[in-house]
């Protein structure tokens, strides 16, 4: 416990705020009526089957339109979704890469986060806490090229758990622990911030009701969310996770992969904290 857990935020204004920032982006899917009608009926279709197998009753039955009024009464639908849905949507798209594989986006991704330049500290408070993380590495093409250039899209949350934006009440400045990296001439990236916290559903929202209500641990593993990108290459979103930190193996959001993980290692340069290096590879367009 420390200073930033005194005033923990309400769901309306962490996984809440989520649907405000959603409801800026465009979204455009072009489904044909034929593949709607398709994908309609086969979810009607699975939930039937749940009917009839769990032999649901009328108060279930009330129970569930009551919650999911109170999802969306809660602004939590993109916390939801993004926690229970998004990994296989995100397993589909990403199934043919070469590349380094990919991880959900979550609820909590602004884009134009200030842009810095390969060697930098990702922006954080003065009294910022947690373990500093010198986080390094290259961006390379599947074939080895390097690329210079190329962007990182950095963001994570603080030593309590919460992210800048989505946090009302905590005075988290706008861009903390969010940042637009470019890579240099040989396509490395060297920058400074610290090791995130795990993070919880808040359990005063709809979404975190049905996580305790069903007996299920509400946190994700403490975990960097990125996407990287270069022009004429894939653009890849994912995370990367800490080894052996709490959750690895019990994530709500089902979001880990053996791939994505890290471990860093006490600094051997004289700096303070821990490095770790992690390099990235894009599959071309
Ligand atoms: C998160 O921080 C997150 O990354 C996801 C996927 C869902 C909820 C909170
Ligand atoms: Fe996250």
């Amino acid at each position: 416990m420390n200073a930033h857990t005194e005033t923990a935020p309400a769901a309306a204004a962490s996984g809440g705020s989520a649907t405000d920032k959603f409801l800026h982006k465009e979204v455009r899917a072009d489904t044909s009526p034929e593949r709607l009608s398709a994908i309609i009926r086969d979810v009607l279709a699975a939930l039937f089957e749940v009917i009839r197998k769990h032999e649901i009753t009328y108060a279930e039955y009330d129970a569930l339109k009551a919650w999911l009024i109170k999802v969306g009464e809660d602004g939590e639908w993109p916390l939801w979704l993004d926690v229970f849905v998004e990994h296989e949507v995100e397993a589909v798209v990403n199934r043919n890469r070469q590349g380094t594989a990919g991880s959900i986006e979550g609820p909590y991704y602004v884009p134009g986060a200030p842009e810095l330049p390969a060697e930098c500290d990702l922006p954080r408070r003065a009294d910022e806490e947690g373990t500093l993380l010198l986080f390094q590495g290259q961006v390379r093409a599947v074939d080895g090229t390097p690329l210079p250039g190329a962007t990182i899209e950095l963001w994570h949350a603080d030593n309590d758990g919460y992210y800048s934006q989505f946090a009302e009440g905590l005075g988290i400045p706008e861009w903390n622990l969010r940042g637009t990296i470019v890579t240099d001439a040989e396509g490395r990236f060297r920058i400074s911030t610290i090791q995130p916290a795990p993070y919880a559903i808040p359990t005063d929202g709809a979404t975190g009701q049905m996580t305790i209500a069903a007996g299920w641990s509400p946190f994700r593993p403490a975990h960097l969310h990125l996407k990287v990108s270069h022009p004429g290459y894939q653009l890849i979103t994912s995370q990367l996770y800490f080894e052996g930190g709490e959750y690895t193996d019990n994530d709500i959001a089902q979001a880990t992969k053996p791939e994505l993980m890290l471990n860093p290692t006490p600094r051997t340069d004289g700096g303070a904290g821990n490095e770790v290096t992690y390099d990235f590879v894009l599959d071309p367009e």
